[in-house]
């Protein structure tokens, strides 16, 4: 661990909340925002008001956060990402700055209710799902630890889609998120910086001999940043999130344009009006899109800018940039950020080629989230090349060098087709930048996001960069903050646990297992499986008022949230249910423990299976909940929506946690953690973090089922594997794919999921079938679901392993996986406040 650089030894005590300085304050906010008093505002106001109240409780702090890094002058890491899932900040907050009861408390005593309040703020959904979710997660742990630190990213006038389901159908609504106005954020123009695109680069010598590039014709756009406090926990720090908004440079002036200015004048506002306007929906797909790269270079240009101008601020030798600040890149995503750290030091700092290279080199660290192909970006060099000039020609030049690299390390090395080499690892290779390459190439840092992630990336994925640079690989095993997805969201049990082992546990998760020794004990169960009842008395109110279902919380509530996609396989889980359903019809007099299959995700706009697993889900959760025969024991949900605040209700009241995606697929899921956390049982496959999570909590404690990841590689790389002889042989399997075809689920419609039955058998054999080995895993995830039934059934047994669930998930706090990057990584320098 590096040192701390403040003086005092001990952080201070967060400041006694005043309750009514804290009462008078909404009141006056209420009164001088909307000219109302308590009894008129209506709850958007009251959430505005109590808001802006705690705000200037965080913005002190912040000042004297943003003091201390001044005079200390600690190394800083950028993490830079286009995406923030931040979810609600209310809540966060008044958590984070230990204010949380006292605040609830004087609003009850103006007979107002805090999380009626809290409901009212709309979700900061600027993110996908776990990518996304992580980079929030980090920034909430950076803060906790006092390490200073800024997130860089988009934003994004439209956050991630509203789900709503109409006849069983995703619809995509806007989700306009800033309508009434986001009260945390500070608008901070006088940072603004001018990003440019397109034109063309002219080069000239300078009166000291030296080669000029000067980008001319372009568009500009000017980057506004907003910025979020991000509050630590009880420490008094508050970093700072800074996202970027688009402006046209200037109005153009009506009295002074001939014609062309008056098109450049359109097209740049055009331009900005365009860039932040949306998220892109797609979790773990490239879609190649001009817009898209628009908008990274757009946050990278101006987070890059001024992460140098501050440094400069303070510093006179740009050489030792990297000393005091650390780009982490959120996947490939941000990557050029590399290139146009090089543009900012060669052609605003004339520095040489090899210095800006060695400055680079030593600032960017890149972290891998996934080996899915149809991930990975690769922009044509025709729309690169356009749309960034000058920094294309950075580009190239990197790749030219790196293949002479490859050329001198492998020419004289037998065995070594040094061409098929630069075919795998060149930058720029079949018309493509390929910017994974690029990322590992140009920094000091690859990590992959759990331990058999990070494996395969070192076996398989990017084995030829491994062999060149083995030191630079390393795996940081993803976590999630406990502040938010325990303290938070479920009030319960975080006051049970401290209770029994003290509230150590909210800054050092690994104390939470002290409540191991409660494992066996019977009190301690009973209470457990009481607040466990009581999460799911709740749940069950959110979905009678939000889907209309009923639900009953005695059953086994059996959760799979996550964006859906075919990897990670929603449909092995409804089919399973469906096969559920056929035995209890064949066998009313089977035993069968009453289960709620909860469902919730969101499918790609365009993404026509994900969406159409979806339709299945719901037209199977129409015939099953409403057949009588069954006598309601298998219910069926698909919550609308699934976003981060419905999350921390749908995580507290789960029993099963259902972690099924293909082995090797999955590079790490943090939503199993978060379960975890919350006293679920993972029934999942070897893959991605649920290695490390049975690893901990002991395998009898969790349900394993299906392929390893290694058997999955061999299949892929060698073959093997016929889908049609499942079919054949499997009477189960058969009857459920069947009942794709035949109309049971639609019957007005049986052709309507023959893509699902075709994705999983293709009898026409023109593609691959069951890319996700569905049919190979049914039948060891069939048996897995009854050894579940059997736990359930043994309520101590089945308390015992959920208790330890919670005291075993110490590790999967996103403080330990901060400070290991930090260690090992970053180097950075805690500051702790006075
Ligand atoms: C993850 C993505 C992702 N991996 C492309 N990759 C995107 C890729 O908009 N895009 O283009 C968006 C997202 N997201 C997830 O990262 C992994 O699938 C999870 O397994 C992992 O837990 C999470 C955080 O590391």
């Amino acid at each position: 661990m590096k040192k701390s650089v403040a003086a005092s030894e001990k952080p201070v005590k967060a400041k006694e909340f005043d309750k009514e300085l804290f009462k008078r304050s909404v009141e006056y906010n209420v009164r001088t925002l909307y000219r109302k008093n308590l009894e008129e505002a209506d709850a958007q106001q009251i959430f505005q008001a109590v808001s802006y109240a705690i705000k200037d409780r965080i913005v002190e702090n912040w000042m004297e956060t943003q003091k201390a890094y001044e005079k200390e002058d600690p190394k800083m890491v950028y993490y830079m990402s286009m995406e923030f899932l931040m979810g609600r900040a209310l809540g966060n907050n008044l958590i984070n700055l230990k204010a949380y009861k006292p605040v609830a408390e004087a609003l009850e005593e103006l007979g107002l209710d805090l999380n009626l309040i809290e409901d009212q703020e709309p979700d900061a959904a600027l993110g996908n799902g776990g990518l996304g979710r992580l980079a929030a997660c980090f920034l909430d742990s950076l803060a906790t630890l006092g390490y200073p630190a800024y997130g860089c990213g988009i934003r994004y006038r439209y956050g991630m889609f509203k789900q709503e389901i109409r006849d069983g159908y995703q619809v995509e609504v806007p989700d306009n998120w800033l309508m009434n106005g986001n009260p945390f954020e500070l608008r901070r123009p006088e940072y603004a910086k001018i990003v440019k695109f397109g034109g063309y680069v002219s080069v000239h010598t300078d009166e000291n001999g030296r080669n000029v590039f000067t980008q001319e014709g372009y568009q500009s756009v000017k980057a506004i940043p907003f910025d979020f406090p991000i509050v630590g926990y009880g420490n008094g720090i508050v970093n700072t999130l800074r996202i970027w908004d688009a402006e046209p440079v200037e109005c153009f002036q009506l009295d002074s344009f001939d014609k062309g200015d008056y098109q450049k004048a359109v097209e740049q506002e055009n331009l900005a009006r365009n860039i932040v306007e949306v998220l892109y929906p797609n979790d773990n797909h490239y879609a190649g899109k001009e817009l898209r790269l628009k908008q990274q270079y757009f946050f990278i240009s101006a987070s890059v800018q001024e992460a140098v101008e501050k440094y400069m601020r303070k510093h006179d030798d740009i050489h030792k940039f990297y000393e005091k600040v650390t780009f982490q890149l959120n996947d490939t995503h941000p990557t050029v950020a590399i290139a146009e750290l090089m543009r900012v030091l060669m052609d605003d700092y004339y520095l040489t080629w090899e210095e800006a290279w060695e400055i680079t080199t030593k600032t960017c660290a890149y972290t891998n989230h996934t080996i899915m192909a149809e991930a990975l970006e690769k922009w044509p060099i025709e729309l690169f090349s356009r749309l960034l000039p000058r920094i294309y020609q950075i580009v190239e030049e990197i790749n030219r060098r790196f293949v002479l690299d490859i050329q001198q390390k492998y020419s004289n090395v037998p065995g070594v087709d040094v061409q098929e080499k630069i075919r795998k690892m060149a930058i720029i290779y079949d018309g493509q930048v390929k910017m994974a390459n690029m990322a590992i190439v140009s920094g000091y840092s690859v990590n992959g996001v759990a331990r058999l992630h990070t494996e395969i990336l070192e076996k398989q994925e990017l084995k030829d960069f491994y062999e060149m640079f083995p030191e630079r690989f390393n795996n940081k095993t993803n976590g999630i903050t406990q502040r938010r997805f325990l303290l938070h969201a479920n009030p319960l049990l975080a006051d049970w646990v401290t209770a029994h082992v003290g509230d150590d546990w909210i800054t050092d998760l690994p104390q939470i297992s002290r409540l191991k020794v409660y494992a066996d004990d019977k009190k301690a169960q009973q209470e457990f499986m009481n607040i466990k009842y009581q999460n799911k008395v709740r749940l069950a109110k959110y979905i009678l008022e939000h889907n209309g279902i009923e639900v009953d919380p005695r059953s086994i509530f059996d959760v799979q949230v996550k964006r859906l996609h075919e990897y990670k396989r929603q449909l092995l889980n409804i089919l399973h249910v469906m096969h559920l359903y056929n035995e209890l019809k064949e066998h009313p007099e089977l035993d069968f423990y009453p289960r709620t299959f909860i469902f919730g995700a969101k499918a790609a706009a365009g993404y026509r299976n994900a969406k159409l697993t979806i339709k299945l889900i719901n037209s199977v959760a129409d015939v099953v909940n409403n057949d009588p025969a069954i006598n309601g024991k298998i219910k069926v949900v698909f919550i609308e929506n699934y976003n981060v605040s419905n999350a921390e209700i749908i995580f507290a009241a789960a029993d099963v946690s259902e972690q099924i995606s293909t082995a090797s697929k999955e590079a790490s899921g943090t939503g199993n953690m978060k379960f975890m956390l919350n006293g679920a049982l993972t029934l999942g496959t070897m893959d991605g973090a649920n290695v490390e999570i049975v690893e901990e909590v002991g395998e009898e404690n969790a349900f394993i089922f299906g392929l390893s990841a290694q058997e999955v590689i061999n299949y892929e790389n060698h073959g093997g594997y016929d889908p049609m002889e499942i079919f054949n042989n499997d009477q189960d399997v058969r009857k459920v794919l069947m009942q794709l075809i035949n109309g049971t689920f639609a019957p007005g419609d049986p052709e309507l999921f023959r893509p699902l039955y075709n994705s999983l058998l293709n009898t026409q054999c023109t593609a691959k079938a069951d890319t996700y080995f569905i049919l190979k895993d049914f039948k060891s995830y069939a048996e897995a679901q009854k050894r579940v039934e059997a736990a359930y059934r043994d309520e101590d047994n089945w308390a015992k392993s959920a208790i330890l669930n919670v005291a075993c998930s110490g590790k999967f706090t996103s403080d330990r996986t901060i400070q290991q990057y930090v260690d090992e990584i970053w180097h950075l320098d805690k500051v702790v406040l006075k």
